[in-house]
């Protein structure tokens, strides 16, 4: 964090004038920004809403000076970078930060909306998390209602993925593992060459985006139903937050709370249309029928849980009461 300090002249009886450049009076703050996504994609884009709210509710008060996406830092080194202070402020997503904190990548199992996790313990449990293991604020869940789905180059005919080699982030490891694929972690700005070289058979990947890096170009099929839920959120240094006063910690809020609650029904319609263009651009769903999509659905959930449970034995179950409608 950077301070332009004013230098004001003080005039007091007792030692005539001085300069004074100290915290919480006539200053600016200019917070470090990375987003784990690349600039101007849409899983910055949010983000990006929110930094040009900030600076222009925060002049004179609070600025963020986004340094940019993975062109600036890795995807995975993201949550260590803000933990450590070399960034104030990130985007990203629970799992580019499970090697920080590993109960983040369950945001993706939540079956409640945030206004109700906010409610309900479910945000606090997570926020107490982020605090002691990635020493940060989390403010506000830019992504939400935006399923994941398995993108394929090979048709399939059952949920049996023997045999076939998926590209994969933390989300989807044990689900994907669980139906039997060989499983390659990279993150999204290698998915495109490792589709072009043939290295992978398919990717996971939310609803929404695959237009953005140019894959649809390398897909021919979507998998139908999609599973989870994406996340992908703003957290804050939380050094960096204990200095602020609390006007510059209102302009933060007060854009990170409308930023969460438009991100929902955003999200919906943002699904619709990427499900539409994907359609037109040839890409073919194979869609399992109701009791073969239920099965697939359960059985996401199930590894999903038992993953993080594994992770956090801690954490996972308290995380589920919270995060889960079904058990
Ligand atoms: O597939 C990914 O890279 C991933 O984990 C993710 C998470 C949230 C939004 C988009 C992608």
């Amino acid at each position: 964090m950077s301070r332009k300090c004013a230098l004001g002249l003080v005039a007091t009886t007792l030692v005539g004038s001085l300069f004074v450049c100290s915290s919480g009076w006539a200053q600016e703050v200019t917070l470090r920004a990375v987003s784990a996504f690349a600039e101007k994609t849409t899983y910055s884009r949010g983000f990006e809403k929110f930094i040009e709210q900030v600076n222009a509710d925060g002049k004179g008060v609070i600025q963020i000076n986004y340094i940019g996406g993975p062109k600036a830092m890795p995807p995975f080194e993201v949550g260590n970078a803000l933990k450590t202070g070399v960034i104030d402020i990130a985007n990203t997503t629970g799992a580019f930060t499970t090697n920080v904190m590993p109960e983040s990548d369950a945001w993706k199992l939540t079956e409640r909306p945030m206004s109700e996790l906010r409610k309900n313990g479910g945000y606090d449990y997570m926020a107490m998390i982020y605090a002691q293991k990635m020493n940060a604020i989390f403010l506000a869940r830019l992504v939400d209602n935006n399923p994941f789905h398995l993108y394929l180059n090979k048709p399939i005919s059952t949920s049996d993925l023997t045999g076939l080699k998926i590209r994969i982030t933390p989300v989807y490891r044990d689900f994907f593992q669980a139906l039997g694929a060989t499983v390659v972690q990279t993150p999204p700005g290698e998915v495109y060459t490792s589709l072009e070289r043939g290295v992978v058979d398919g990717y996971g990947w939310p609803i929404t985006g695959i237009f953005d890096l140019g894959w649809h170009e390398k897909t021919k099929y979507r998998v139908d139903p999609g599973f989870y839920t994406a996340e992908v959120s703003v957290l804050v240094n939380k050094t960096a937050w204990d200095k602020l006063n609390d006007k510059q910690r209102a302009v933060l809020r007060n854009a990170a709370d409308r930023a969460e609650a438009e991100a929902a029904a955003e999200f919906v319609a943002e699904n619709a249309k990427d499900t539409k263009r994907q359609a037109d651009a040839g890409i073919q769903t194979i869609a399992f029928d109701a009791a073969a999509a239920a099965a697939y659905r359960a059985k996401a959930y199930q590894a999903g849980w038992e993953g993080i449970i594994k992770q956090s034995p801690e954490h996972g179950p308290k995380i589920r009461d919270f995060f889960a409608t079904t058990k």
